[in-house]
């Protein structure tokens, strides 16, 4: 009986998520069973192998990294259900604001960046882009223009000059993009 339990969220639960997501109660259930059902050991979290069962994830060429980021603030190989929110709330639109900066501007840039910085070092290589290139464009493109479209990108959005991207540098190239647009997911109310 004691994993039964663990299908059902307290309501303290409920508010303490809302509260630092800015999802809606209906939201969070809706998200709870989704959860549950990757949840195949009924453990309360989950794995990697898990996450990449999601459909929506499984076919993007960026799969492995945003899996990945799941895994940040966790210090074992398993997430539970709040640190799984705590990522979903990054893709929430910003006209949706309710109380969270997890959604803003600079939070799903932040979000953006990591996914290129393999190495967690804080700047995004020649290679590391390279690697992300190689990721979302597959076979489609040679290296040879693969390797052009890199060092044209750092060459362009490198404001000092350390062969590299840093976050501001990153922020700066993209700042006529509609980043809402593109890193927002329409989550059913
Ligand atoms: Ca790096």
């Amino acid at each position: 009986m004691g994993n039964k339990s663990s299908l059902f969220l307290r309501n303290e639960e409920i508010a303490q998520i809302q509260e630092e997501t800015g999802f809606t109660p209906n939201q969070i259930e809706r998200l709870y069973s989704r959860f549950t059902s990757l949840d195949r050991n009924d453990c309360g979290t989950l794995s990697r192998e898990d996450l990449m069962r999601i459909p929506e994830l499984a076919i993007n060429p960026l799969c492995e990294r945003i899996v990945h980021s799941f895994f940040a603030e966790s210090n074992d190989d398993r997430v539970n259900f709040r640190q799984f929110m705590n990522v979903l709330a990054h893709f929430r639109p910003l006209r949706d604001n309710k109380q969270s900066k997890l959604n803003s501007r600079e939070e799903k840039l932040k979000f953006a960046f990591k996914m290129y910085d393999l190495d967690d070092d804080g700047v995004i290589s020649r290679d590391e882009l390279l690697s992300i290139l190689h990721m979302m464009v597959g076979a489609n493109i040679s290296q040879d223009q693969l390797v052009s479209i890199a060092e044209r990108t750092i060459l362009e959005a490198d404001l000092c000059c350390q062969g590299k991207i840093s976050f501001e540098d990153f922020c700066k190239a993209l700042d006529r993009t509609d980043v809402d647009q593109k890193m927002s997911i329409r989550f059913l109310n």
